[in-house]
């Protein structure tokens, strides 16, 4: 290992460990290129929990394929597409806020980074049950109670046509939920509603098909199992 990949890895192991204690989506530019003046890239964030942490719930060679090949696929296309393009920006928010303008790699690839990013989080072993804390007070005046907000948000994952997300997202000081085609998410210009997401559902085939296959409904009524309520509310508390 030559000087400059030692000091590349240890950058990125420092940024690892800082960044899954602090703020995963907001601060995840690390200028790791080799040219100093180079486009800030972003780390591929380290799964907090083994890959058969979520068992029986989410299985391990899921979440190992899941975690090592797609979401590594889709750290390094954004990369290299924000590398390529020039796109210099320490904020993956701004380079969202602007998707239109820039090749479909930067929406595609960098939503898969930002979206798996934020799905590793909110999920946990020894999780899932009834919410906590200001999420359990926001979805109970906004939806009613748990347990509708439990099946209107289920029965939009049910019905989304393809690969996508279902959302929830803070809007105007409210939550709601949305849905979004492929790696698109409400931070980005073309989203049709916009707001801050602060919890996520996979629904590409590759989150669910190994366990699942087609039962799509088994795998979202799993899901409830590893919710990590503490940090959505983490992220329901972010600016
Ligand atoms: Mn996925």
């Amino acid at each position: 290992m030559d000087k400059r990949t030692f000091l590349k890895t240890s950058i990125l192991a420092g940024a690892g460990a800082l960044l899954a204690a602090n703020n995963p989506l907001k601060a995840t530019a690390q200028s790791f290129s080799d040219s100093e003046s180079g486009p800030m890239t972003f780390p591929q964030l380290p799964l907090p929990y083994a890959y058969n942490a979520l068992e029986p719930h989410i299985d391990a060679q899921t979440m190992e394929i899941h975690y090592s090949k797609h979401y590594a696929a889709y750290t390094k296309n954004f990369n290299d597409a924000l590398v390529s393009q020039k796109i210099n920006s320490s904020s993956i928010e701004d380079i969202f806020r602007n998707t239109s303008k820039y090749p479909a790699a930067i929406r595609n690839q960098g939503g898969g980074y930002y979206n798996h990013s934020l799905f590793w989080e909110i999920m946990g072993p020894n999780a899932g049950g009834e919410p906590t804390g200001e999420v359990a007070s926001k979805i109970t005046s906004n939806f009613g109670s748990f347990a509708e907000f439990k099946e209107d948000f289920s029965k939009a994952a049910l019905t989304l046509f393809g690969s996508g997300w279902v959302w929830l997202i803070v809007k105007d000081g409210k939550l709601e939920i949305t849905t979004s085609a492929n790696q698109d998410n409400p931070v980005m210009d073309v989203a049709s509603v916009k707001g801050k997401p602060i919890f996520a559902l996979d629904i590409w085939e590759h989150a669910y098909y190994l366990k699942h296959q087609n039962r799509r409904a088994e795998y979202i009524d799993a899901f409830w199992n590893v919710v990590n309520w503490k940090k959505v509310n983490e992220y329901l508390s972010r600016p």
